[in-house]
């Protein structure tokens, strides 16, 4: 298949481009390095030392034999660039992870709050009209988030993408129907994954787009089979207050002997899954496309949840880190359970890696093998969610 990855260049665009090439996939990269310009912004960057994209992909000719080509491509912006490519490339499926996804950079300023709805509708909608306007019959995969349902329960499961509801009609009779599980967003980013959702049941609806959408937890781990054949392959490791994520942040800060900063009482659930996971689900996904006229399918990817006081008491079981609870710059439930679905992604055969066999390997390997490359200040979360004195 001809697989077009959106953000190829991100933390899990890069290992999922080389895990589709891997299995004998033509695989085009277009990304604007906006994130690269993002570390530069915020003076901080990977833990790992990623390489420039011109070297990645010659390390993968090297050792591979395969071929990835790249085009520089502002998604949200470069529309013409965007049809040609789509044209010239005809892909079957095209990967979209390109977006800006940092739920506190997205809430650091009004401009931030801007720049994060501006790029991320733009893209979404862009790649959408240029599918239709191209011609191309290609299968469109997005990486939206668990996120669009808020993390609370009504007592189930969260459903994958639909709920099933009763209303009662005019004549008093039960009707039963099923709509989107309603829209919760807990920060700018996570709203624009909201609206996300509806661009694609519009262009579903009226342009026949065949369409997945991957409700992915958070994602943690660095490397993939594909990132470790090489040192210039190395995957994204984000550590800072902005960009890192919880469970990445505690392995890093086990690792250099920073209290693992856990935000409030730490009593906030939510779903993660590995990247190594991740890539596999997105194949899943390619390989396995909705029919012509079917409404987008919705997965949701994660497959463990976890209370944050819970994963750093694990961390500091087993390296002997210190935890500190510290003021919570966001606005979210101190205390939520959380129930997920996930049947789809398993039925298809995802075979999950779980916490406990994978995260001692993460501090060994990544962590504390790129501790000095860490500055400690990038560290703390200094993005608030409302203004603070
Ligand atoms: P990332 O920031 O590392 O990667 C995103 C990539 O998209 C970057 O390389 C960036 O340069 C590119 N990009 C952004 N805007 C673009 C534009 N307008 N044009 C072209 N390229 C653009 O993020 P990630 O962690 O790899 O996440 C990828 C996707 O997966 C995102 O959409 C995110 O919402 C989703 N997701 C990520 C996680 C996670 O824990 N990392 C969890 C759930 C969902
Ligand atoms: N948290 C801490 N301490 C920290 C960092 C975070 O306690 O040092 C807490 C946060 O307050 C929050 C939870 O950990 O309650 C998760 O925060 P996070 O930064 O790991 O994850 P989040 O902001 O939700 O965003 C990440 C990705 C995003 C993706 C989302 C999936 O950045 O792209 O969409 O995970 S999900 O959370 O399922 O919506």
């Amino acid at each position: 298949m001809k697989v077009l990855i959106l953000g190829g260049d991100g933390f899990c665009g890069w290992p999922t481009a080389l895990h589709l090439s891997a299995s004998g996939h033509d695989v085009c990269i277009a990304d604007n390095l906006s994130r690269r310009n993002i570390d530069n912004e915020l003076e901080v960057g990977s833990l790992t030392p990623i390489r420039f994209m011109g070297e990645r992909l010659q390390a993968w000719s090297e050792v591979s034999g395969k071929t990835i080509s790249f085009f520089r491509i502002d998604v949200a912006r470069e529309y013409g660039a965007l049809l040609a490519l789509l044209k010239e490339f005809a892909p079957d499926t095209i990967v979209h992870f390109a977006e800006q996804r940092a739920a506190p950079y997205s809430m650091k300023s009004a401009w931030h709050k801007r720049y994060t709805v501006d790029n991320n509708l733009n893209a979404t909608n862009n790649v959408l009209a240029a599918i239709v306007e191209s011609g191309i019959d290609a299968h469109l995969v997005h990486l939206g988030t668990m996120g669009v349902y808020g993390y609370g329960t009504a007592g189930a499961k969260i459903p994958e993408g639909y709920l099933t509801v009763r209303i009662e009609n005019d004549a008093g009779e039960l009707v039963e129907t099923e709509i989107l599980y309603p829209a919760n967003p807990g920060s700018i980013y996570h709203m624009t994954k909201t609206q996300d959702q509806l661009f694609f049941a519009f262009y579903n609806k009226n342009d026949k787009v065949r369409i997945t959408d991957l409700h992915q937890g958070i994602v943690w781990g660095t490397q993939t089979e594909q990132t470790r054949m090489d040192e210039r392959l190395i995957n994204r490791f984000d550590y800072d207050g902005d960009y890192g994520t919880v469970l990445n942040r505690f392995l890093m800060q086990a690792a250099v002997g920073y209290p693992l900063t856990v935000h409030g009482t730490g009593g906030q659930t939510r779903a993660f899954i590995h990247i190594q996971d991740t890539v596999r689900c997105i194949e899943l996904a390619v390989e396995n496309p909705p029919q012509h006229g079917e409404r987008v399918c919705i997965f949701n990817q994660m497959t463990e949840t976890h209370r944050v006081r819970d994963l750093a008491k694990m961390i500091a079981e087993r390296t002997g880190a210190q935890i500190a609870y510290v003021d919570n710059p966001r606005n979210e439930d101190a205390e939520n359970e959380l129930m997920v679905e996930n049947r789809r992604l398993l039925g298809l055969g995802l075979n999950p890696i779980t916490l406990e066999e994978g995260l001692l390997d993460e501090v060994v390997s990544i962590a504390q093998k790129y501790a000095d490359r860490c500055d400690r200040s990038k560290i703390p979360c200094v993005s608030y969610w409302t203004p603070r004195p």
